[in-house]
Protein backbone atom coordinates (compact mmCIF):
# COMPACT_ATOMS: atom_id res chain seq x y z
CA UNK A 1 0.00 0.00 0.00
CA UNK A 2 3.12 2.26 0.93
CA UNK A 3 4.71 1.76 -2.35
CA UNK A 4 1.04 2.56 -4.33
CA UNK A 5 0.76 6.14 -2.03
CA UNK A 6 4.17 7.10 -3.36
CA UNK A 7 3.96 6.23 -6.53
CA UNK A 8 0.54 7.81 -7.15
CA UNK A 9 1.82 11.23 -4.95
CA UNK A 10 4.81 10.89 -7.74
CA UNK A 11 2.63 10.79 -10.64
CA UNK A 12 1.13 13.70 -9.79
CA UNK A 13 3.59 15.67 -9.29
CA UNK A 14 4.64 14.82 -12.58
CA UNK A 15 1.89 16.13 -13.79
CA UNK A 16 1.77 19.28 -12.28
CA UNK A 17 5.76 19.80 -12.92
CA UNK A 18 5.94 18.75 -16.53
CA UNK A 19 2.90 21.37 -17.38
CA UNK A 20 4.36 24.93 -17.19
CA UNK A 21 7.48 23.18 -19.24
CA UNK A 22 5.17 21.52 -21.83
CA UNK A 23 3.21 24.93 -22.41
CA UNK A 24 6.54 26.48 -22.42
CA UNK A 25 7.93 23.84 -25.22
CA UNK A 26 4.42 24.78 -26.93
CA UNK A 27 4.87 28.48 -26.87
CA UNK A 28 8.79 28.14 -27.94
CA UNK A 29 8.00 25.83 -31.09
CA UNK A 30 5.24 28.57 -31.66
CA UNK A 31 7.64 31.65 -32.03
CA UNK A 32 10.56 29.50 -33.92
CA UNK A 33 7.86 28.61 -36.46
CA UNK A 34 7.29 32.05 -36.13
CA UNK A 35 3.54 31.71 -36.31
CA UNK A 36 0.50 33.16 -35.41
CA UNK A 37 -0.94 31.34 -32.56
CA UNK A 38 -3.62 29.87 -33.43
CA UNK A 39 -7.15 28.17 -31.66
CA UNK A 40 -5.96 24.57 -30.41
CA UNK A 41 -9.24 22.67 -29.56
CA UNK A 42 -11.61 25.71 -28.94
CA UNK A 43 -8.48 26.59 -25.86
CA UNK A 44 -7.64 30.51 -25.73
CA UNK A 45 -3.96 30.76 -26.58
CA UNK A 46 -1.74 31.57 -23.54
CA UNK A 47 -1.26 35.38 -25.01
CA UNK A 48 -4.86 36.21 -25.15
CA UNK A 49 -5.39 35.23 -21.67
CA UNK A 50 -2.40 37.68 -21.28
CA UNK A 51 -4.09 40.06 -22.88
CA UNK A 52 -7.04 39.78 -20.98
CA UNK A 53 -5.84 40.09 -17.87
CA UNK A 54 -3.47 43.01 -19.10
CA UNK A 55 -7.32 44.60 -19.90
CA UNK A 56 -9.06 44.00 -17.20
CA UNK A 57 -6.10 45.37 -14.88
CA UNK A 58 -5.80 48.35 -16.73
CA UNK A 59 -9.73 48.75 -16.80
CA UNK A 60 -9.83 48.13 -12.37
CA UNK A 61 -7.17 50.91 -12.49
CA UNK A 62 -8.67 53.39 -14.41
CA UNK A 63 -12.06 52.45 -12.55
CA UNK A 64 -10.44 52.68 -9.46
CA UNK A 65 -8.29 56.26 -10.26
CA UNK A 66 -12.48 57.59 -11.16
CA UNK A 67 -12.98 56.74 -7.76
CA UNK A 68 -10.21 57.82 -5.96
CA UNK A 69 -10.60 61.23 -8.11
CA UNK A 70 -14.15 61.41 -7.17
CA UNK A 71 -14.01 60.79 -3.67
CA UNK A 72 -11.38 63.01 -3.34
CA UNK A 73 -13.25 65.75 -4.47
CA UNK A 74 -15.95 65.41 -2.87
CA UNK A 75 -13.56 64.82 0.31
CA UNK A 76 -11.87 68.17 -0.60
CA UNK A 77 -15.07 69.96 -0.69
CA UNK A 78 -16.09 68.69 2.25
CA UNK A 79 -12.72 69.85 3.84
CA UNK A 80 -13.47 73.24 2.56
CA UNK A 81 -17.11 73.10 3.72
CA UNK A 82 -15.80 71.90 7.88
CA UNK A 83 -12.61 74.30 7.05
CA UNK A 84 -15.79 77.18 7.11
CA UNK A 85 -17.92 76.08 9.51
CA UNK A 86 -14.15 76.02 12.06
CA UNK A 87 -13.63 79.46 10.71
CA UNK A 88 -17.11 80.37 11.36
CA UNK A 89 -16.90 78.97 15.18
CA UNK A 90 -13.87 80.67 15.56
CA UNK A 91 -15.37 84.46 14.92
CA UNK A 92 -18.44 83.16 17.19
CA UNK A 93 -15.80 82.23 19.84
CA UNK A 94 -13.90 85.49 20.47
CA UNK A 95 -17.51 87.10 19.85
CA UNK A 96 -19.10 85.10 23.11
CA UNK A 97 -15.22 85.60 24.59
CA UNK A 98 -15.37 89.32 24.22
CA UNK A 99 -19.10 89.03 25.62
CA UNK A 100 -18.02 86.83 28.90
CA UNK A 101 -14.84 89.91 29.00
CA UNK A 102 -17.38 92.61 29.00
CA UNK A 103 -19.69 91.05 31.37
CA UNK A 104 -17.07 90.24 33.95
CA UNK A 105 -15.58 94.18 34.01
CA UNK A 106 -19.79 95.11 34.69
CA UNK A 107 -19.46 91.86 37.27
CA UNK A 108 -16.29 93.82 39.26
CA UNK A 109 -17.14 97.63 38.29
CA UNK A 110 -20.59 96.33 40.06
CA UNK A 111 -18.35 94.74 43.05
CA UNK A 112 -16.54 97.76 43.37
CA UNK A 113 -19.28 99.66 43.43
CA UNK A 114 -21.57 97.58 46.25
CA UNK A 115 -18.47 97.60 48.38
CA UNK A 116 -17.85 101.04 48.13
CA UNK A 117 -21.63 102.15 49.21
CA UNK A 118 -21.61 99.07 51.75
CA UNK A 119 -18.40 100.83 53.41
CA UNK A 120 -19.76 104.34 52.79
CA UNK A 121 -18.41 105.84 49.87
CA UNK A 122 -20.38 107.55 47.50
CA UNK A 123 -19.62 108.59 43.77
CA UNK A 124 -19.86 111.65 41.63
CA UNK A 125 -18.53 112.48 38.86
CA UNK A 126 -14.94 111.38 38.98
CA UNK A 127 -14.48 111.01 42.93
CA UNK A 128 -16.02 108.90 45.23
CA UNK A 129 -16.40 110.65 48.75
CA UNK A 130 -16.91 108.88 52.20
CA UNK A 131 -19.48 110.39 54.64
CA UNK A 132 -17.75 109.94 58.21
CA UNK A 133 -20.58 108.53 61.12
CA UNK A 134 -18.64 110.47 64.08
CA UNK A 135 -17.73 114.02 64.43
CA UNK A 136 -13.74 115.09 64.95
CA UNK A 137 -12.08 118.37 65.24
CA UNK A 138 -10.92 119.46 61.44
CA UNK A 139 -6.61 118.39 61.98
CA UNK A 140 -8.17 114.65 63.30
CA UNK A 141 -10.43 115.09 60.01
CA UNK A 142 -7.76 115.92 57.20
CA UNK A 143 -5.25 112.89 58.96
CA UNK A 144 -8.05 110.78 59.27
CA UNK A 145 -8.99 110.82 55.77
CA UNK A 146 -4.77 110.47 54.38
CA UNK A 147 -5.09 106.78 56.84
CA UNK A 148 -7.82 106.10 54.51
CA UNK A 149 -5.80 106.87 51.10
CA UNK A 150 -8.09 109.90 50.49
CA UNK A 151 -8.07 113.78 51.62
CA UNK A 152 -10.33 116.22 53.22
CA UNK A 153 -12.80 116.64 50.43
CA UNK A 154 -11.91 119.70 48.01
CA UNK A 155 -15.43 120.88 46.30
CA UNK A 156 -14.45 122.57 42.93
CA UNK A 157 -17.65 122.99 41.55
CA UNK A 158 -21.41 123.86 42.09
CA UNK A 159 -22.37 120.74 41.21
CA UNK A 160 -20.04 118.80 43.05
CA UNK A 161 -21.54 121.54 46.32
CA UNK A 162 -24.70 120.62 45.25
CA UNK A 163 -24.42 116.76 45.45
CA UNK A 164 -22.66 116.73 48.47
CA UNK A 165 -24.96 119.54 50.58
CA UNK A 166 -27.98 116.95 49.18
CA UNK A 167 -26.32 113.93 50.75
CA UNK A 168 -25.70 115.73 54.17
CA UNK A 169 -27.86 116.79 56.98
CA UNK A 170 -25.46 118.21 59.28
CA UNK A 171 -22.31 120.44 58.78
CA UNK A 172 -19.34 118.39 57.70
CA UNK A 173 -16.04 119.40 57.35
CA UNK A 174 -14.40 119.76 53.99
CA UNK A 175 -10.33 120.18 53.22
CA UNK A 176 -10.31 123.83 53.27
CA UNK A 177 -8.90 127.23 55.51
CA UNK A 178 -6.97 129.73 56.07
CA UNK A 179 -3.92 128.72 58.68
CA UNK A 180 -1.47 129.31 56.04
CA UNK A 181 -2.62 132.99 56.00
CA UNK A 182 -5.60 134.80 58.07
CA UNK A 183 -7.85 135.68 55.26
CA UNK A 184 -6.80 133.77 52.28
CA UNK A 185 -8.86 130.66 52.12
CA UNK A 186 -7.34 127.61 50.20
CA UNK A 187 -8.09 123.98 49.59
CA UNK A 188 -5.68 121.32 50.46
CA UNK A 189 -4.51 121.55 46.83
CA UNK A 190 -3.44 125.33 47.61
CA UNK A 191 -6.44 126.21 44.89
CA UNK A 192 -8.88 129.10 46.08
CA UNK A 193 -12.40 128.35 46.55
CA UNK A 194 -15.21 130.10 43.81
CA UNK A 195 -16.73 133.07 45.44
CA UNK A 196 -20.76 131.89 44.56
CA UNK A 197 -19.53 128.68 46.99
CA UNK A 198 -19.91 130.57 50.33
CA UNK A 199 -22.91 131.12 51.90
CA UNK A 200 -23.69 134.37 51.89
CA UNK A 201 -21.82 136.40 54.35
CA UNK A 202 -19.60 134.02 54.64
CA UNK A 203 -16.36 133.61 55.62
CA UNK A 204 -16.95 135.84 58.85
CA UNK A 205 -14.19 134.70 60.94
CA UNK A 206 -16.60 134.85 64.02
CA UNK A 207 -14.52 134.94 67.13
CA UNK A 208 -11.24 132.94 65.03
CA UNK A 209 -12.95 130.61 62.48
CA UNK A 210 -10.03 129.13 60.15
CA UNK A 211 -11.02 126.07 58.95
CA UNK A 212 -13.50 125.22 56.43
CA UNK A 213 -17.08 123.04 56.59
CA UNK A 214 -20.00 122.46 54.24
CA UNK A 215 -23.41 122.67 55.08
CA UNK A 216 -25.70 123.82 51.82
CA UNK A 217 -22.86 126.32 51.09
CA UNK A 218 -19.07 126.52 52.61
CA UNK A 219 -18.95 128.33 56.04
CA UNK A 220 -15.83 129.00 58.43
CA UNK A 221 -15.99 127.74 61.60
CA UNK A 222 -13.46 127.11 64.48
CA UNK A 223 -11.27 124.51 63.81
CA UNK A 224 -11.27 122.99 67.31
CA UNK A 225 -15.30 121.98 66.72
CA UNK A 226 -16.09 118.42 66.63
CA UNK A 227 -17.79 117.67 63.13
CA UNK A 228 -18.66 115.18 60.66
CA UNK A 229 -15.81 114.76 57.57
CA UNK A 230 -15.87 114.09 54.19
CA UNK A 231 -12.96 112.35 52.73
CA UNK A 232 -12.50 112.21 48.48
CA UNK A 233 -10.22 110.07 46.02
CA UNK A 234 -10.46 109.20 42.47
CA UNK A 235 -13.12 106.85 41.42
CA UNK A 236 -11.77 103.54 40.24
CA UNK A 237 -15.28 103.02 38.35
C1 LIG B 1 -23.42 130.77 62.58
C2 LIG B 1 -22.74 131.88 61.81
C3 LIG B 1 -21.48 131.33 61.18
C4 LIG B 1 -20.59 130.72 62.21
C5 LIG B 1 -21.33 129.65 62.95
C6 LIG B 1 -20.51 129.05 64.04
C7 LIG B 1 -24.73 128.84 62.22
O1 LIG B 1 -23.91 129.79 61.67
O2 LIG B 1 -22.42 132.92 62.66
O3 LIG B 1 -20.79 132.38 60.51
O4 LIG B 1 -19.47 130.20 61.60
O5 LIG B 1 -22.54 130.17 63.50
O6 LIG B 1 -21.10 127.98 64.57
CA1 LIG C 1 -18.47 131.57 59.87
Amino acid sequence: MEGNIYENNSAEEHTFATLPSDQEKWCDQERQAGRQTPQRGGQRRPHCHLYCLVTICVVLQIAGLCAWICMYSKNNAGIQDLDAKVSALKAKDSQINAGIQDLDDKVSALNVKVLMEISGWKRFGRKVYYLSKTTITWEMARVQCITMGATLAMVKTEEELKFLANAIAQPYWVGLSDLGTEGNWKWLDGTSPASGMWTPGEPNNAGEEDCGEVVKKLNDVSCGQQRHWICEKSSVI
